[in-house]
């Protein structure tokens, strides 16, 4: 689902000192790809993975190949874009259609009559990236909530070089098609920007998880230095918003010392008030509410 580049670890130089490549993104399943990423068996090895086949990324469609009925739901979502200012994807199930356009909308149409019409606009914000190219966006589908429609995950990347080439946005898109009585419905829920973004099923529910990673510079650890580290968060979806999972599993948000060392990994370098203040605003997700619906 993520730009083939952002895959590839890198040795990056920053602050003046070497630090470790950040962690590699998800391994795009179902798309045949052969990318294999070992960044949460390595790191958490007690998580799991979403089983296979639970998420399939969907290519765009060439615009060669658009119909009449998608061509028009281009025109609703940006009047006066052209072909090379448009994405278009068909997602696998329920004829759910996806536009993104050049300046930054992102639509979604459902079917009605046989015909994708259009649901739902939220405006994005590409960052130093664009709409093509390897940091364009990219769209992994699946039953993100578990409730048996079809759902999707849309990603962009934000363009840049050196470690920036790492950033990254997530909005989770949850669908819910026409019933009798009732409008095809569509919720757009933003994960924000990061350094990489792990789907999951951690207690292999069917429902999907994210494991989220930030960056963060300590001017002054525990032992005098300072330091780089990898912010791990855990977010996940409960009653249609995302919610935040960090206090449901030990010693979360977990904070990884950039070192080439893996010994140094997980070395305690921060105290919790110190941990407190380098994650600042969080990631501004409501908690888990346990026992609550979803
Ligand atoms: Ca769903
Ligand atoms: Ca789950």
């Amino acid at each position: 689902m993520l730009p083939r580049t952002i895959f590839t670890l890198v040795v990056l130089f920053l602050s003046g000192g070497i630090i470790a490549a950040p962690p590699a993104i998800p391994a795009e399943s179902g798309d045949g790809g052969a990318s294999v990423d070992s960044t949460v068996s390595e790191r958490f090895p007690d998580f799991s993975l979403p089983a296979p086949g639970v998420l399939s990324f969907v290519p765009p469609i060439e615009p060669a190949a658009w119909n009449d009925a998608e061509r028009a739901v281009i025109k609703e979502c940006a009047s006066g874009a052209s072909d090379e200012d448009v994405a278009l994807w068909r997602l696998p199930r329920d004829g759910w259609v996806v536009v993104a356009t050049a300046d930054e909308r992102l639509c979604v149409c459902a079917p009605h009559d046989g015909k994708p019409v259009l649901v739902a606009m939220h405006r994005i914000d590409f960052g130093g990236g664009s709409l093509r190219g390897v940091a364009g966006p990219g769209i992994d589908v699946g039953d993100l909530d578990g409730n048996g429609t079809l759902d999707m995950i849309f990603h962009w990347g934000s363009g840049g070089c050196g470690l920036a080439a790492n950033i990254g946005n997530d909005t989770v898109v949850l669908l819910e098609p026409a019933t009798p009585g009732a409008a095809a419905s569509v919720r757009f829920l933003p994960l924000g920007t990061h350094y990489g973004m792990h789907p999951l099923d951690i207690d292999r529910n069917g429902r999907i998880e994210f494991l989220v990673t930030q960056f963060v510079r300590c001017e002054m650890c525990t032992d005098g230095k300072s330091h780089n580290f990898w912010v791990w968060e855990l977010v996940g979806i409960q009653v249609g918003r995302l919610v935040d999972l960090n206090a449901t599993v030990p010693d979360f948000p977990r904070f990884e010392w950039l070192s080439f060392a893996p010994e140094d990994r997980w070395r305690t370098l921060l105290t919790p008030a110190m941990k407190r203040k380098l994650r600042g605003g969080e990631l501004g997700f409501e908690p888990y509410r346990k026992g609550a619906k979803g």
